[in-house]
């Protein structure tokens, strides 16, 4: 065997230990069905979204969001105000022990300002959930398009996040 080999083998050796430490909230959690919005080229803003299950019998936070495809990766909703529909930035996304939270189009959502690249339908990109403990949860996620038209306020409210 190659020394590459077994340096491989080392590698998957401490994943694969990684795994085994139990009781971190990355851990308790499984993600379903995660996907980020694709955009047109261009496009300053995009947002992801997903079902985020806590299989633990105690109460998790999910505390921020990472990734590499944007500038600024923030963890966000949306609330009416006035009779506007407005998105923000929330600190935190309880996860409630044995529920599924979901993140989708018009509610919470992980945001992503100032794209770095273009996400087309059939691209994936790397994100990764952060919990209130420091564990992380690293997903690949698929770009989807979303037949949802965006209202204008939500349009003008997307852009002025970029002026922050
Ligand atoms: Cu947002």
């Amino acid at each position: 065997m190659k020394l590459k080999n077994y340096f491989a083998m080392f590698l998957m050796g401490l994943m694969f230990g990684a795994q085994a430490v139990a009781g971190t909230a990355a851990d308790a959690v499984s993600v379903n069905d995660p996907y980020v919005r694709a955009m047109p080229p261009g496009q300053p803003t995009s947002a992801g979204f997903m079902g985020i299950t806590n299989n633990s019998k105690q109460d998790l936070v999910l505390k921020d969001a990472e990734g590499s495809v944007a500038k600024k990766v923030e963890l966000h909703t949306h609330t009416m105000k006035d009779g506007m529909m407005s998105m923000h930035k929330v600190d935190k996304i309880d996860l409630p022990a044995g529920k599924m939270v979901m993140l989708k189009p018009g509610g919470l959502h992980v945001m992503l300002m100032g794209l770095k690249q273009d996400l087309k339908p059939g691209d994936n990109v790397s994100l990764t959930l952060v919990f209130s403990d420091g564990s992380k949860k690293q997903l690949e996620v698929p770009v989807r398009k979303i037949q949802m038209m965006m209202k204008k306020q939500d349009a003008k409210q997307h852009n002025k996040h970029m002026h922050h």
